[in-house]
């Protein structure tokens, strides 16, 4: 049912890892590039769940158009994004535009990257590694920290971009 959206896994050549030991900065990571990313982090799943929910914002600062074509993560076998139409339901897309100077949420209600086949145990003070891929600004790695079920997210005051 879901085709399309970039579905790989690059733990076994250690280039990205899955969880690791939480070092000294996380929380969101942004680069001062056209695509800056912030509020990333990783829902713990609650046992025996074997998926788990990503969430990040997405800001596009330039005056065009980029898409996300698809996340990789060590963390798990698949990484499918899901958003959240107006009435509700939820989707499984193939890739989401971000306007120029505008953003993509990715928040509780509003979707999130389904972390599938997970490859270890994800607990709270781990990070987990996503690799965003962007049409026109490529690559783009995120250090996103695992918070625990029930925890509060991350501040949602996203600077001076939105
Ligand atoms: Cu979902």
């Amino acid at each position: 049912v879901v085709g399309g959206f970039v579905v790989a896994a690059l733990g076994a050549a250690g280039l990205i890892r899955g969880a690791v030991s939480l070092a000294s900065d996380s929380g969101t990571v942004s680069a001062a590039g056209p695509i800056v990313v912030t509020n990333a982090y990783v829902r713990a799943p609650v046992p025996p769940t074997k998926t788990a929910a990503a969430y990040f914002t997405v800001t596009n600062t330039t005056g065009t158009d980029d898409r996300l074509l698809g996340v990789v993560t060590g963390a798990g076998a698949t990484a499918v994004l899901h958003t959240v139409a107006a009435g509700g339901s939820m989707h499984a897309v193939a890739s989401a535009v971000i306007p120029a100077h505008g953003s993509l949420v990715l928040s509780t209600g509003k979707g999130h990257v389904m972390i599938g086949g997970l490859f270890g145990t994800l607990e709270a003070g781990q990070t987990v590694d996503l690799e965003l891929d962007f049409a026109n600004a490529g690559p783009i790695d995120v250090v996103a920290p695992v918070l625990a079920p029930g925890s509060p997210v991350p501040s949602t005051h996203s600077g001076a971009h939105s």
